[in-house]
């Protein structure tokens, strides 16, 4: 398939890995670009060294071009921006914030910029200061979100941007992509779909809570911390949201969620720890190597596209 995001990054199928803290380690990130996506790193919130090696692992297992996700909200974020530099990643996504500052350090090394937004006035903003491309991320994705839906989210940032946009938020199978496309996005970002992937490296009890998960299963805890997040339902995120409501600081809540996501996907505690997915999750129950789900969401979507062309167009 041959997209402006294709295109740009010089990759097969126009199919990005989100950079999912805990997740998005060397093994996923490799398998993806080996599989013609774009696989993504993630920072989360680790330390910049820990994900230098990251970087220079993934290098060894592809010599395919693959990304760092700069998590704004790091306390090493700076770090890790010039981390990108001396290790020349060929592409940066960022997440939780505005990465302009950085701007001029990656644009002077030739990186490619792709910050994802949640509004259409940030993306905007992103094309101004240079940005290669934006991800619009909708409020159906897991972990940190906004407040729009991906399909109100994804036409309006097209509308005002002439850089190519990727879709992200609720996108499962070859469906979800050819619905992004026909919004105006030129690729898409998957996240929750590659959780089941066979590379993924996280405990089995989360893939099998993914697996067993229906459409209704997610929660969004701190919306009154202005750090709205989404989980799958469990005794954590009753506890955060019966806290939550009744007025609980902000320091209580972070105590009860400070390390909970490693708990679910290192110690495999899907009961107290923090099983972010996003709402696809209900669609997601296959366990697949990342080429066959690369594959299979591309080969979904073009014969989606034709057949529909065929039935409702003359
Ligand atoms: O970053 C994400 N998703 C994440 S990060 C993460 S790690 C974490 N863990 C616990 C608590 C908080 C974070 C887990 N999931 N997605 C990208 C994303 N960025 N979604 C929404 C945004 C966003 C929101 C507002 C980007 C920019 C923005 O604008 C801020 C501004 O300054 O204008």
């Amino acid at each position: 398939m041959k997209t402006a995001v294709t295109e740009l990054l010089e990759i097969e199928y126009p199919i990005f890995q989100g950079g999912m803290a805990w997740v998005a380690e060397h093994h996923l990130a490799a398998a993806v670009s080996n599989a013609g996506g774009l696989g993504i790193i993630a920072s989360g919130g680790a330390p910049c060294e820990a994900i230098r090696e990251e970087v220079r692992k993934t290098r060894e297992l592809t010599e395919k071009p693959f990304g760092l996700n700069v998590m704004l909200m790091n306390p090493e974020a700076d770090a890790i921006a010039r981390m990108a530099v001396e290790e020349g990643v060929a592409v940066v996504t960022t997440g939780a914030g505005n990465p302009e500052k950085y701007f001029p350090l990656w644009k002077e090394a030739g990186i490619k910029i792709i910050p994802v937004v949640a509004s259409a006035g940030l993306a905007k903003r992103m094309e101004k200061y240079g940005a290669d491309a934006v991800i619009a991320e909708g409020y159906e994705s897991g972990g940190h979100i906004g407040e729009q839906t991906t399909m109100s989210l994804v036409p309006q940032v097209v509308n005002v941007v002439n850089i190519p946009v990727l879709a992200a938020g609720g996108i499962g199978d070859g469906r979800g992509v050819a619905a992004a496309l026909m919004l105006g996005a030129e690729g898409v970002q998957v996240g929750t779909r590659f959780l089941l992937a066979d590379e993924t490296q996280i405990h089995d009890n989360y893939k099998e809570k993914v697996a067993k998960s229906k459409d209704i299963d997610t929660q969004v805890t701190g919306r009154t911390t202005g750090h709205p997040v989404r989980l799958l339902r469990n005794q954590m995120t009753r506890k955060y949201l019966k806290m939550e409501s009744e007025g609980a600081d902000l320091e209580t809540l972070e105590h009860l969620t400070l390390g909970s996501l490693r708990k679910a996907v290192v110690e495999g505690d899907i009961v107290e720890g923090s099983v972010m997915a996003g709402q696809i999750a209900g669609l997601v129950h296959k366990r697949q190597t990342c080429s066959e789900i690369v594959t299979e969401m591309m080969d979904e979507a073009c014969s989606i596209m034709k057949e529909k062309a065929g039935r409702f167009c003359r």
